[in-house]
C-alpha cells in the first residue's frame, strides 16, 4: 500500500485541475484551497491544523508573484510543499546523541504501538551507523515481553540486557552501568505498554525518567489510529515532556493524519517511522521528503539511500543518472531486478519515483512475472540487451526457446520495457518540479 496514497491522490486531482488552467485568478486559488482543506480533513488531519495550514498557504498563494506568474500552479504546489514541510519540521529533528556516553533512549507508548519492535529496529539502525547499542527489558508485566525483546534483539543482532521481573528502575540503572563497563554507547529501554493512559504505569515512567535522565524520551504511536495517536501524544507529552515521537505502522496508513498533525499540536518532532514488520523497516523522518511524497513528487533521495544500502554508492548513482537520462537498457533492467530484491518490495520502491506514487494504487506487481522476465533477458545476447530494437521475429523465437517461454511472453516484456522508458521520459520532461 502506498504511503499516504489517498491524500496524495486527492492533492494530485486538485493540482492537476489548476495546472490545466494556466494563469490563475484569486478565486480559483481560493477554491483549490477549500479543496485542500477538505482533503486534509478527510486524511484525518487535526481540524485546527488543517485550518491554519490553508490560511498560511492562501496568504502566500494569492500574492502577485503567483498570480502574475506563467506557471502559477507549480508555484502554488511549491508553496503547499514548503508549508507541509514546515508543518512537520523542528530544529530537533535528529536523534540526540549524548556527548557523554551512553546515550539513553527511553521508549514508551500504549500497548501494541510497536515499542519492542522499534527498540530492535532502532538498535539495528544505530549499529549500521557505527554505534554499539544495548536493548534493555523494562517491561516486566506482560509475561512474554522479555523473550519477545530477546527474539527481536537477536534478529537485529543487538545485545539484550534483562533482570527478569525485578523493578524496572533498578534494571535500567544496572543496564547503564553494564553499558559503561562494556563500552555500549546507546542504551534503549523497552518499557511496558498500557491499554489506556494509566496513572500507575505513568508514574513508573516518570520514575525511570527521574532516575536515569534519558537523553531521549520517544513516544511510540501507531499511525493507523490517526487522531487518537495525536491525543495520546498530547497527553504523554504533558506528563513526561517527551523529546519526540516514533510513528509506526505507516505502511498501513494511507491517510497521514497523525504524521501531519502531531508536531503542530505538541511542538515535538517525529524522529523515526516504522514502515513494516521487519527489522529493516525503519526510516528517519525527513519532513521535506514526506511532503514531496505526499504531493506525488516522489522521493528520489530516499530511493537513492535505499539503493545505497543494497548496492554500492557508485551503482546507485548510475541508476539515478540512468533514470534521469532515460538511457536504461535490458542489462540495467537485469541488474536492477537483482538489486531491487535486496531493497525490499517493488511497490515501495516505485512509489518513491516522482509521478508514480499515486498512479500505483491499483497496480499489482507480480514477482513471478519478474522471474520469467529475468529468464528472457538472460537468453538475450549482450547486443540485444543494449539495443532491444534489433530483436525482430526470428530473434524473438530464439529467445523464447532459450528461456523456455513463449514468443508472446517475449513480446510482452519488450512492450513493457518500451513503456517504462516512455514513463521515465515523462518524468524527465516534467519541468517545474524540483526536488
Ligand atoms: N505493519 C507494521 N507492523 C508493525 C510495525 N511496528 C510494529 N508492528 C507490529 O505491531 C505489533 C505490536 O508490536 P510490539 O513491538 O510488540 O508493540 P509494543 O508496543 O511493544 O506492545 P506491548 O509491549 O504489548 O505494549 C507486532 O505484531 C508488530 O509486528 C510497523 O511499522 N508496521
Ligand atoms: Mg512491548
Amino acid at each position: 500500500m502506498a504511503l499516504f496514497s489517498s491524500l496524495s491522490e486527492k492533492f494530485n486531482h486538485i493540482f492537476s485541475k489548476l495546472t490545466k488552467r494556466g494563469r490563475l485568478t484569486e478565486l480559483e486559488i481560493k477554491e483549490a484551497m477549500r479543496e485542500v482543506r477538505i482533503a486534509l480533513l478527510e486524511a484525518d488531519v487535526n481540524y485546527m491544523v488543517a485550518k491554519d495550514f490553508v490560511k498560511n498557504v492562501s496568504e502566500k498563494a494569492v500574492g502577485d508573484e503567483v498570480l502574475k506568474s506563467l506557471t502559477p500552479a507549480q508555484q502554488v504546489i511549491k508553496i503547499v510543499r514548503d508549508e507541509l514541510t514546515e508543518l512537520m519540521s523542528s530544529n530537533h529533528q535528529k536523534l540526540v546523541i549524548s556527548p557523554a556516553p551512553p546515550t539513553i533512549i527511553m521508549m514508551c507508548g500504549l500497548q501494541g504501538a510497536g515499542k519492542t519492535t522499534m527498540c530492535a529496529k532502532l538498535g539495528a539502525h544505530l549499529k549500521k551507523s557505527g554505534k554499539k547499542p544495548l536493548l534493555v527489558a523494562c517491561d516486566i508485566y506482560r509475561p512474554a515481553a522479555i523473550s519477545q525483546l530477546q527474539v527481536v534483539g537477536k534478529q537485529a543482532n543487538v545485545e539484550v540486557f534483562e533482570r527478569g521481573t525485578q523493578n524496572p528502575v533498578k534494571t535500567a540503572k544496572q543496564a547503564i552501568e553494564h553499558a559503561k563497563k562494556q563500552g555500549f554507547d546507546v542504551v534503549i529501554l523497552d518499557t511496558a505498554g498500557r491499554l489506556h493512559i494509566n496513572e500507575e504505569l505513568m508514574n513508573e515512567l516518570k520514575n525511570i525518567k527521574k532516575e536515569v535522565s534519558p537523553t531521549e524520551i520517544l513516544l511510540v504511536i501507531d499511525a493507523m489510529t490517526g487522531q487518537d495517536a495525536v491525543t495520546v501524544a498530547e497527553s504523554f507529552n504533558k506528563d513526561l515532556d517527551v523529546t519526540g515521537f516514533i510513528l509506526t505502522k505507516l505502511d498501513g496508513d494511507t491517510r497521514g493524519g497523525a504524521a501531519l498533525s502531531v508536531k503542530a499540536i505538541t511542538g515535538k518532532p517525529i524522529k523515526f517511522t516504522g514502515v513494516g514488520e521487519k527489522i529493516g523497516d525503519i526510516e528517519p523522518f525527513y519532513p521535506d521528503r514526506i511532503a514531496s511524497r505526499i504531493l506525488g513528487m516522489g522521493d528520489v533521495l530516499s530511493l537513492i539511500e535505499k539503493a545505497q544500502e543494497a548496492v554500492t554508492e557508485e551503482e546507485a548513482k548510475k541508476l539515478e543518472k540512468k533514470i534521469r537520462e532515460n538511457s536504461f537498457t535490458f542489462e540495467d533492467y537485469l541488474v536492477q531486478m537483482e538489486n531491487m530484491k535486496k531493497m525490499g518490495s517493488l511497490q515501495d520502491i516505485l512509489q518513491m519515483i516522482p509521478g508514480v506514487g499515486s498512479k500505483l494504487k491499483n497496480v499489482q506487481i507480480d514477482e513471478k512475472e519478474i522471474a520469467v522476465n529475468k529468464c528472457i533477458i538472460q537468453s538475450m545476447t549482450p547486443e540485444e540487451r543494449r539495443n532491444p530494437e534489433i530483436i525482430k521475429a526470428s530473434r524473438r523465437q530464439r529467445i523464447a526457446k532459450g528461456s523456455g517461454t513463449s514468443v508472446q511472453q517475449v513480446n510482452n516484456l519488450l512492450r513493457q520495457f518500451e513503456q517504462s522508458k516512455e514513463m521515465m521520459k515523462m518524468f524527465k520532461n516534467k519541468k517545474g518540479f524540483r526536488f
